[in-house]
């Protein structure tokens, strides 16, 4: 009878324990890769500020992983030769270490195995693609406003040269006419600049404000990525318990509102449209949450960059969504 009870309780047990074990220990990776590997490295979605980790347990062997992952500054500053060509590559950033034990580093590395087994290999984007891209072309908003801008410019230099000309043939000034002047001058700026604010108050977007978004995007910045999501990410506990947004899409010609914050530093949220034209921006403060709200027309990818100098790995901190 004994007998018969230990052999169910072990069917029962026996394969449940060491997968539940796998399973917790790869959750864990899981975790620990979202909340302190994923600003640098993907795994299968190219380099970003360190390389794409897809297949790395295929290139380097367990052990230098393991003391690559716990002790990366060590193994640097050791001159290893793997490390030190790496680092030449990564724009001479250094891996910071994160304090990760041995046990850590395991289960990180279950999880790049396991990532790496489900993502394909990472897709290289033709050079043709990249040298397609001609130069950003100035939008109508934009264009007009240079305009504008070198008008007066122009009208404000010849004013200047005129006054310059006139001091070499000095003249009497009858100063109730020049007072005469300056009055009319003061009444016609007046009129102008009341007539320019009538007309372009109503554009302001202070009426968009007071409607409700069809899409609200929450926005954790970091140092160095922009974490997607449709709940709030706060703290950088939240990454990997929150799901996150991989590849973000939205409708075209929705009110979009981004609710942007930072993680760590301050960073800069910049959105960029597809003919690569800065659309619209807000900066992404921890502790702050600023909304920034878009409605874009134009179907295609749009880019997202860190437009606040943020530390060493600024210029990879970019992102993007499609607009369909
Ligand atoms: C601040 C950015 C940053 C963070 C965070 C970061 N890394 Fe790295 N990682 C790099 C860079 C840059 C390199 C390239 C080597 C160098 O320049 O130091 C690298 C290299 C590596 C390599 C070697 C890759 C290869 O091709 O052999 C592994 C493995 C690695 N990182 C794992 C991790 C893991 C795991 C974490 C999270 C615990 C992590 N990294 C966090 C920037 C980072
Ligand atoms: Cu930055």
């Amino acid at each position: 009878m004994h007998r018969i009870v230990a052999v169910v309780l072990a069917l029962l047990f026996a394969p449940v324990g060491p997968a539940r074990a796998e399973a917790d220990a790869a959750g864990q990776g899981r975790i620990l890769f979202e909340q302190k590997c994923a600003s640098c490295h993907t795994i299968g979605g190219g380099p970003r500020v360190g390389p794409d980790l897809h297949g790395a347990h295929q290139r380097r062997s367990e052990e230098w992983l393991i003391r690559f992952i716990t002790q990366p500054d060590r193994m640097i500053a050791e001159k290893d030769e793997v490390a030190v060509r790496l680092v030449e590559q990564f724009n001479r950033i250094v891996m910071p270490n994160l304090g990760l034990k041995e046990a850590e580093a395991q289960a990180l590395l279950g999880h790049i195995r396991a990532a790496s087994d489900a993502a394909a290999a990472p897709a290289e984007i033709p050079a043709a693609a990249v040298a397609a891209l001609g130069r950003p072309q100035l939008i109508a908003p934009q264009s007009i406003v240079l305009g504008i801008f070198f008008f007066i410019s122009a009208i404000i230099l010849l004013v200047f040269a005129w006054v310059g000309l006139s001091t070499r043939s000095p003249e009497e000034v009858n100063v109730k006419k020049a007072y005469g002047f300056r009055k009319a001058m003061f009444a016609t700026a007046s009129v102008v600049v009341v007539a320019a604010l009538a007309l372009t108050m109503p554009g302001a977007p202070y009426a968009v404000a007071s409607l409700k978004p069809d899409r609200i995007v929450y926005v954790a910045a970091r140092q160095f990525d922009f974490v997607f999501s449709d709940e709030p990410i706060t703290s950088a506990a939240d990454l990997g318990r929150i799901p996150t947004l991989q590849r973000l899409e939205l409708p075209a010609d929705a009110l979009v509102e981004f609710r942007v914050t930072s993680l760590d530093v301050n960073h800069g949220f910049g959105v960029y449209g597809p003919e690569r034209q800065l659309l619209a921006q807000t900066q992404a403060m921890p502790g702050y949450v600023n909304r920034l709200r878009v409605r874009l027309a134009q179907g295609g990818y749009y880019k997202v960059f860190c437009l606040e100098y943020c530390a060493a790995g600024h210029h990879a901190m970019q992102s993007g969504f499609n607009v369909k």
